[in-house]
C-alpha cells in the first residue's frame, strides 16, 4: 500500500516523512527522527525487543504495576476520564482500569489507526460499563479529547513505557506543560519514567545479544527504501548503542562501514566511512532530575513507586491547584 502510494497519489504522511528524513540526513550530524520506527515491521520488532532478557524497562515496569496498581488507582481517585498517550495495546492500563473506582471514560489516544480501533473495541467487551473513547492522533501535538457522556471529577494523562526519555529536555517540558493544561488545575499525570544505571546494563539493553534492537534500528532505513524510493543498503550500516554521560541517554546510531551514496527521492547523500545517522536518544533521569523536569512544566511529584533495585519507576504527578485570592 505504501509503495503504491509513494510511486503515485499525493500522500501527506509520505511527504511528512519525506521532508523530515531529508532536513535530519542533510545535517553535518545526520539524524532521524525515532517516531518514524514505528511502521508494521517496526511494532512487530519493538514488541519482542520488550520480551528480551537484556531490556528491563517492560518488565520491570509490569511488576511495579502488578504490585502497586491499587495504591495508583487510589492516588488517582474516583470518577476519572483518562487519557492514555500512546496506548498501543493498553496491557498496562487494564492493571488500572481493573481497579480505578467508577471511572467515567478512558481516552486511549494513538497515531496507528487500526491498532487503536481493534484495541477499544477488546476492551469494549472486557470492561462493559466503561466508555472507550479513542483518539486517534499524534499525542505530542495539542488535541481535544472527546467529551465524556457521564461527567468526570477529575481528568489524568497516563504515558507508560518510558517514552518520554525519547524527548529532548526542552520536548518533555513541552509535552508535561500540554499534559497540565488537559487535565487543568488538580490533575494528575502518572509517568513511566527509566532511571539512570550502570552504562553496562544500558548499552546491553539497546543493543542485544540476538540483534533485535539491530534490526529494529536498521528497518528505519529498510522503510525509507519501502516508502520514500531510497536504497540504503542494510549490510552497510551497523548499530551502535552509546551512553553518553554529560546527557544522561543512550544514543542508538547506525554507522556506515564504509564511503558511499544514497539516494532518497532522486537526492544525493553522502556517507564517509565511520559516519553515523542518530537514530534515538533515550534519557534516563535520576528522582531529583525528573521532579526538576516536571517543575519547570507547572507539575509536582507526589508518589513514586520503583522495583527494588531502583531500574524503574512509575511517578504520580499533580498540577497543583491555584491558591485562591484572598477577598
Ligand atoms: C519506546 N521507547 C521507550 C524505547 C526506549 O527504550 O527508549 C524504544 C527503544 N529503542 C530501542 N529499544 C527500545
Amino acid at each position: 500500500m505504501a509503495a503504491i502510494l509513494s510511486r503515485g497519489l499525493p500522500d501527506p504522511e509520505r511527504e511528512r516523512f519525506l521532508a523530515d528524513a531529508l532536513a535530519g540526513l542533510r545535517q553535518p550530524s545526520k539524524t532521524l527522527p525515532c517516531k518514524y520506527f514505528y511502521d508494521a515491521e517496526g511494532s512487530k520488532l519493538f514488541d519482542q525487543i520488550c520480551t528480551l532478557p537484556e531490556y528491563y524497562p517492560t518488565r520491570t515496569e509490569l511488576g511495579i504495576l502488578r504490585a502497586h496498581a491499587a495504591e495508583m488507582a487510589r492516588c488517582l481517585g474516583p470518577e476519572l476520564l483518562l487519557i492514555e498517550y500512546g496506548s498501543g495495546s493498553s496491557v498496562k492500563t487494564r492493571l488500572l482500569l481493573d481497579r480505578l473506582a467508577r471511572p467515567s471514560a478512558y481516552v486511549p489516544v494513538d497515531i496507528s489507526r487500526e491498532h487503536l480501533f481493534e484495541t477499544a473495541l477488546a476492551l469494549r467487551l472486557d470492561y462493559p460499563q466503561l466508555a472507550v473513547l479513542p483518539v486517534c492522533a499524534d499525542f505530542s501535538a495539542p488535541f481535544a479529547p472527546p467529551r465524556a457522556l457521564r461527567p468526570a471529577l477529575r481528568r489524568a494523562v497516563y504515558f507508560p513505557g518510558s517514552t518520554i526519555g525519547n524527548f529532548s529536555e526542552a520536548g518533555a517540558v513541552a509535552l508535561m506543560a500540554g499534559v497540565a493544561r488537559l487535565v487543568g488545575p488538580g490533575g494528575a499525570f502518572l509517568v513511566g519514567v527509566d532511571l539512570k544505571k550502570d552504562p553496562r546494563v544500558l548499552e546491553r539493553a539497546y543493543d542485544d545479544a540476538a540483534g533485535v534492537t539491530a534490526a529494529f534500528d536498521r528497518n528505519l532505513l529498510a522503510r525509507m527504501n519501502r516508502e520514500l524510493d531510497a536504497d540504503f543498503d542494510l549490510r552497510r550500516f551497523s548499530h551502535r548503542a552509546v551512553w553518553v554521560p554529560a546527557a544522561s541517554r543512550i544514543e542508538m546510531h547506525l554507522v556506515s562501514d564504509v564511503e558511499q551514496v544514497v539516494h532518497l527521492d532522486g537526492v544525493e547523500i553522502h556517507f564517509a566511512r565511520g559516519e553515523s545517522i542518530c537514530t534515538e536518544h533515550s534519557h534516563k533521569y535520576t528522582r531529583t532530575g525528573f521532579a526538576r523536569l516536571a517543575r519547570r512544566a507547572g507539575l509536582a511529584v507526589r508518589r513514586v513507586w520503583t522495583d527494588r533495585a531502583a531500574r524503574f519507576s512509575v511517578q504520580y504527578l499533580e498540577v497543583p491547584r491555584r491558591p485562591r485570592r484572598a477577598q
